[in-house]
């Protein structure tokens, strides 16, 4: 799967954490766009629902935790965003559903490209079909 957690490197002395991500080291590609989702009204709000066909990005809740189901369409793994040094990488071609944001969550993500409609795929089976393609 090209999916993988990624640590920020953390500065930490008595004044608190410094997390940084920079191009190259963390960061496997250069940012676009951000976006970050927060107020999720209840555990059970379940996001995404989607693949995109060459987005890639990098997510993490700077607040709170949520947890991200990915699907590559030949196995399923759950990742738990907890930290807010802790980064999950995600590739193209992957199935993505978020879902048990606590209520001070803040999903931010780093995106490899500016919003477009038509890069996502947003039916299950399409998605499936585009992996047998
Ligand atoms: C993803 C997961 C992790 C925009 O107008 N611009 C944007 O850059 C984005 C990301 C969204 N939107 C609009 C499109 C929809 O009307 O915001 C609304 C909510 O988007 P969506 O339903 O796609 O949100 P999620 O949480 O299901 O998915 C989002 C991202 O869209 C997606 O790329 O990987 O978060």
């Amino acid at each position: 799967m090209d999916a993988e957690m990624v640590e920020m490197r953390s500065f930490e002395d008595a004044r608190g954490i410094l997390s940084v991500g920079e191009l190259g080291k963390e960061m496997p590609f250069p940012v676009r766009r951000i976006y970050y989702i927060y107020g999720v009204p209840s555990k059970d709000i379940r996001r995404g629902y989607h693949s995109h066909k060459a987005l890639r990005q990098l997510c993490l809740c700077v607040s709170g935790s949520c947890t991200m189901m990915l699907d590559d369409g030949k196995e399923k793994k759950d990742f738990v965003l907890d930290k807010p040094d802790k980064a999950l990488y995600i590739g193209p071609g992957i199935w993505r559903e978020m879902y048990d944001f606590t209520e001070d969550a803040v999903l931010m993500v780093l995106a490899s490209e500016e919003y477009d409609e038509r890069d996502y795929i947003r039916n299950y089976d399409e998605f499936m079909r585009s992996k047998r393609d």
